[in-house]
């Protein structure tokens, strides 16, 4: 064979497997979905996911801010088993978002233990938001609300690290649960509420909004909608059993 030929081959070679490689696929990552056209659950029942959750959970509650970014972000983990938003730490009755009084947004997740730990849950919560900020008022205030003394101990000792690595003052308060009153329904999957062909879809599948608002299909759907997984992923949490 001519030397001159050898390059010319490997080069060739080369330029095949390129083209093989995007023929078969493999640059799945950037792929868009266009709801207008394609579903998320394209059998329109309910997703597997949804008939394994288990009748015993524990619960844990966090205020961290505006409520409707960490709703996603806690739909998205396996073994959170359902989210919820609203308000809670106040003395006021009956709070509203427009009738606070001194009340906080807050998040309350139902999650298995068997796969997700408490310590796992409150990574998530000090990784999400920056608590060494003097909260400018009760709304959007740093607070985990406690459910026994198990979760008092870890909340405490996690928030006395987040203090040595910062070395700045932590404003999260810890203190215990006490009542927790379920916002209005548009901020529920506030995320996922913003795209109306999912809506329409998933209305279809749980006409009942208190099912919506339960269901941890919906909650993962809120997680994708959020950022924290990819479709594929997506596709095969709701598929879990
Ligand atoms: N900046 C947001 C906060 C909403 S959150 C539920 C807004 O008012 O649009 O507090």
């Amino acid at each position: 064979m001519n030397k001159a030929t050898i390059p010319l081959l490997l080069g060739v070679i080369l330029i095949a497997a390129i083209l093989a490689g995007i023929l078969l696929g493999c640059p799945k990552e950037g792929t868009t979905v266009d709801f207008t056209k394609d579903s998320v659950i394209p059998d329109g029942q309910i997703p597997p996911i949804d008939a394994s959750a288990p009748a015993q959970t524990e619960t844990a509650t966090f205020a961290l801010g505006c409520f409707w970014a960490p709703d996603s972000l806690f739909g998205s983990p396996d073994g959170v088993v359902r989210t919820r938003v609203g308000y809670a730490g106040g003395t006021t009755e009956s709070p509203t978002y427009h009738n606070l009084g001194d009340h906080t947004e807050t998040i309350q997740i139902d999650y298995d233990p068997t796969l997700i730990s408490y310590e796992q849950l409150l990574e998530i919560y000090w990784d999400s938001h920056n608590p060494t900020v003097r909260p400018w008022s009760r709304q959007y205030m740093s607070i985990v609300f406690y459910h026994n003394s198990e979760q008092r101990e870890l909340a405490m000792e996690t928030k006395q690290r987040e203090e040595a690595s910062s070395g700045r003052r932590v404003y999260t308060e810890i203190i215990p649960f006490s009542e927790f009153h379920l916002a209005e329904d548009y901020h529920q999957k506030y995320h996922l509420q913003q795209v109306p062909e999912l809506m329409k879809e998933l209305i279809a599948i749980y006409p009942n909004f208190a099912d919506f608002i339960d269901s941890t299909a919906v909650a993962r759907i809120n997680g994708y909608v959020g950022g924290h997984v990819t479709f594929q992923e997506l596709q095969e949490q709701l598929n879990s059993s």
